[in-house]
C-alpha cells in the first residue's frame, strides 16, 4: 500500500475517507480543533489515531486500536496562544530548560507551524503508514530573540501497529556563515493509571542532573525508577540507551520509547505542590501522567550553515504484567 501524505488528500477532498484502492482506510483529515485551531488527524486501519495541532506542531492525542488515550493532556490546557498546550508531545527547541533570554523550552511549541507540502526526500519508512509533514522556519520576530535562520521539518507517522514516530530535521540556513547551537526534547506526557504504580526501566545506574538540586550530578542507584516518594521528580539522565520502558502495572501496559540522535532522557512528575502551582494543570492530575522525554540537553547540538540534524523517537505499547513475571524487561530490550 502506498504511503499517504496529507497533500495527496488535500488535492482530492473526496478521498478523505479512504485514500487508496481496495480496503485500505489510511486516513489523513484536516479539521478544526479546540478554539478553532487547525489540526490534523491520522488514522490507521485497525483504528489507532493521532491528533496534531499546527499550533506548536504538537501531538495532543495518540489512541490505540481500542480508542484508549495513551497521552496525557491536562483538562485545564488552554489551547490559546501564546501559552503552550499542557500535554501531548510539546517540542522543546531551540532550548530545553530556562536559561538566557529565551523562554522556557524555547519558542517552537508557541508558534504556528505549516503543512510542509513538498519536503526534500525523507529517509523514513512510510509504506502503509499515515503521516503528516510540518515545517517551522525562523520569523523576523524570532530572529530578534534568537539571531539564526533555520528550517525545522517534523514528520509525524502512525504505523500499522499503532506506533507513533516523530522525526525532526533541523537545518541551519544562516546566510552569515554563523553556526548555531541548540538543545532539544520531545516533551512527551504519557497517560498512566496511577503514578505510584509506575516503573521506568533502562535508566538504572546512569548519571543524571537533578533539576531540583541545582542540576547537581548524581548516579541512579535503584534497579528501576519508581514514584512513591511523594515528591516531584525532575531528572535529566545522561547518555541513555536507545530503548526505555515505562511500565504501568495497573493497566498491565508498557510503553516502549525508542530514540535516535537523542542521548539524554528527562523524567518529570510535578507531584502535588507543583501541580497546584500550575494554572493549566489539575491539582490531582499528577497522579495520572509521567513525562519521559527523549532529549539532547547535556551536550548542545552545533550546526554549521547548511548542516542538518535529525532526531527521532518512536513510542509503542506492549501488554505487560511485570509482577507476574510475564514481562521480563530484558525481553523488551532484546526485541528489536
Ligand atoms: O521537562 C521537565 C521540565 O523541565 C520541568 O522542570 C517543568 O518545568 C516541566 O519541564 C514543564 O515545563 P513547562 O514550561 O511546560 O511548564
Amino acid at each position: 500500500m502506498d504511503s499517504v501524505r496529507s497533500k495527496d488528500i488535500q488535492k482530492d477532498r473526496s478521498m478523505d475517507r479512504s485514500t487508496s484502492s481496495g480496503d485500505d482506510k489510511l486516513f489523513v483529515e484536516h479539521c478544526k480543533g479546540v478554539n478553532g485551531l487547525e489540526r490534523v488527524i491520522l488514522r490507521e486501519v485497525r483504528g489507532a489515531s493521532v491528533e496534531v495541532y499546527l499550533y506548536g506542531g504538537q501531538v495532543t492525542s495518540w489512541k490505540n486500536e481500542y480508542g484508549e488515550e495513551l497521552l496525557f493532556v491536562s483538562s485545564k490546557a488552554t489551547f490559546k496562544l501564546p501559552k503552550a498546550i499542557r500535554g501531548g508531545i510539546p517540542i522543546c527547541f531551540p532550548q530545553f530548560g530556562s536559561h538566557g533570554s529565551l523562554e522556557q523550552h524555547g519558542f517552537a511549541r508557541n508558534r504556528m507551524w505549516s503543512i510542509d507540502d513538498d519536503p526534500p526526500p525523507f529517509p523514513t519508512n512510510t509504506s502503509n503508514r499515515a503521516f503528516i509533514d510540518l515545517i517551522l522556519k525562523h520569523s523576523e520576530e524570532d530572529v530578534k530573540i534568537w539571531p539564526h535562520r533555520y528550517e525545522f521539518r517534523l514528520r509525524i507517522t502512525l504505523g500499522p501497529g499503532g506506533d507513533l514516530m516523530l522525526t525532526s530535521r533541523i537545518r541551519n540556513t544562516n546566510t552569515d556563515g554563523k553556526s548555531f547551537a541548540f538543545t532539544f526534547a520531545y516533551h512527551t506526557y504519557f497517560a498512566v493509571s496511577d503514578i505510584s504504580e509506575v516503573r521506568v526501566e533502562g535508566l538504572e545506574t546512569l548519571d543524571y542532573l537533578d533539576n531540583l538540586k541545582g542540576k547537581e550530578r548524581f548516579t541512579e542507584q535503584g534497579d528501576a525508577i519508581t514514584f512513591e516518594s511523594e515528591v516531584s521528580v525532575d531528572k535529566i539522565y545522561l547518555s541513555t540507551p536507545t530503548k526505555i520502558a515505562i511500565l504501568d502495572h495497573e493497566r498491565k501496559r508498557t510503553f516502549v520509547l525508542r530514540k535516535d540522535g537523542l542521548p539524554d532522557a528527562v523524567v518529570w512528575n510535578p507531584w502535588d505542590k507543583k501541580a497546584k502551582a500550575m494554572t493549566d494543570f489539575g491539582d490531582e492530575e499528577y497522579k495520572h501522567m509521567l513525562c519521559v522525554e527523549a532529549a539532547c540537553v547535556e551536550k548542545p547540538i552545533v550546526l554549521k550553515p547548511g548542516e542538518e540534524w535529525r532526531g527521532r523517537q518512536e513510542i509503542s505499547t506492549v501488554p505487560s504484567s511485570y509482577c507476574s513475571g510475564q514481562l521480563d524487561p530484558k525481553k523488551v530490550f532484546q526485541s528489536d
